[in-house]
């Protein structure tokens, strides 16, 4: 392992919950738990572990997701997936040999279902379309995989609040694209608005950057009257591609006007390109925004070979825009996001987490991890990207975007 950094002495909290790469949106769905699970083994067997404050993640609570969603929709989510839960903690329990349910998970159960009488809420006929959509199905657990993620989230917020970290982990939040009362895009909690809606507790100004291959929908619109939170995106943009939103000219409204940044790309930009793009747009952001602190989405499926997203970054690619705001020496959460070639997922992750500590992580996949096999033929840290992918974005046209993006934050007072 080398030492990267000079400032190595930044504390790094981490949070993980095996039961989160537990659950399954559907055998053939795109979004894969288990490269959660993936990523900490590879965290685990480089050693990383050992060399951060290791936090057990919880389940966040009804009463802190209202602080952003709908309660009607929460009890839906919630009460809908009550009989999941119950079967879910059955499955548990009888794959762990254990007959009786735990207490503490009944106690929440009832009261789930308490509260959800109260509300008077029918699920039949319910405005909210959770399951209709195969990008959104209802599955085993699903609200509980929702708590875990978003309580790992707002739990980094508080590690840094505390000055008890000052760059916190949780790779399995990143859920960008959940809305006050609606699921979509693989999302049904909204776990980074959550956590920076803790940070404004605090802090004054909160930059949210997203390398995500799809737009931070989610995120941009929750903030997207107010000044106190700049959302950036770099995102792939056109021919349909998902969510659609994210154009360069949407640039938020009223008090937020200026504050919603969007860098819309066309497929196939490599790690020259995108690096260059990046430092570009965020060394004027913090020159002109100078937050307190930053949360990063680093949504792996901008990686190359991604099977949903079109770019074609290396994992030193994606990890550069990591290191890169961790220069600037500003407290700072990172997420995790999409993905979809999992192995390469959970690699890039754990050379994040190995970003995050200064630490250089070694090119040879540890070869006791369970999950060897994964990484074959060559079991390196570092896969070859595509070959002969054709960057479609011209030279002069990511110039405009730069040149405009920086019109539209000269506009911002200082
Ligand atoms: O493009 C879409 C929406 C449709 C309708 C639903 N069909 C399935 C696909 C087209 C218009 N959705 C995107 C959502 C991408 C979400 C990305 C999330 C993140 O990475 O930004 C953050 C976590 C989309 N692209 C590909 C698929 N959905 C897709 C969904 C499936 C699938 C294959 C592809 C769902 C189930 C199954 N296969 C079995
Ligand atoms: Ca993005
Ligand atoms: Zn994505």
């Amino acid at each position: 392992m080398i030492q990267t950094d000079s400032d190595s002495s930044r504390r790094v909290a981490y949070f993980y919950n095996r039961f989160i790469g537990k659950f399954q949106y559907g055998k053939e769905h795109p979004m894969k738990p288990k490269r959660i699970i993936m990523a900490h083994n590879l965290i685990v067997n480089y050693g990383l572990f050992r060399q951060m404050d290791v936090y057990l993640i919880r389940e966040a609570q009804l009463q802190e997701i209202r602080k952003f969603h709908d309660p009607d929709y929460i009890i839906y989510l919630s009460q809908f997936m009550s009989q999941n839960k119950i079967n879910f903690v059955k499955e548990y329990c009888s794959a762990n040999n254990e007959s009786v349910i735990p207490e503490n998970l009944l106690e929440e159960f009832k009261l789930i279902i308490k509260w959800s009488q109260q509300q008077k809420i029918k699920t039949e006929n319910s405005e909210f379309k959770v399951g209709d959509s195969p990008d959104n199905p209802t599955f085993s657990g699903l609200f509980s995989y929702c708590q875990l993620s978003s309580g790992a989230s707002i739990d980094c917020a508080h590690s840094i609040l505390t000055g008890q970290a000052d760059i916190a982990i949780n790779w399995s939040g990143g859920l960008h694209h959940a809305k006050k009362k609606e699921a979509s895009g693989f999302c049904y909690i909204n776990d980074i608005v959550l956590c920076i809606l803790e940070l404004l507790r605090v802090y004054v100004r909160v930059l949210y950057v997203d390398i995500d291959c799809h737009h931070g929908d989610g995120v941009e619109e929750a903030f997207y009257l107010t000044n106190r939170v700049m959302t950036l995106s770099f995102h792939q943009y056109g021919d349909d591609f998902y969510p659609g939103t994210g154009q360069l000219n949407s640039v938020g409204v009223g008090v937020g006007r200026y504050y919603s940044v969007n860098v819309p790309m066309k497929p196939g930009m490599s790690d020259e390109p995108y690096i260059e793009m990046f430092k570009k747009i965020t060394s004027r952001v913090m020159q002109v925004y100078r937050p307190d602190c930053i949360v990063m989405q680093c949504g792996a499926d901008s990686l190359s070979l991604d099977k949903l997203g079109g770019f074609n970054l290396s994992i030193k690619g994606h990890g550069a825009c990591v290191q890169y705001m961790k220069s600037f020496g500003t407290p700072m959460i990172l997420l995790g996001g999409g993905g979809y070639t999992i192995s390469n997922v959970s690699r890039c992750w754990a050379y994040e987490t190995g970003i995050a500590l200064g630490q250089q992580i070694d090119q040879a996949i540890p070869s006791n991890d369970i999950y060897y096999d994964y990484y074959s033929p060559d079991y390196l840290l570092h896969f070859p990207i595509k070959q002969n992918v054709e960057n479609r974005n011209k030279t002069e046209d990511l110039n405009k975007i730069v040149a405009t993006v920086y019109d539209y934050l000269s506009y911002i007072e200082n």
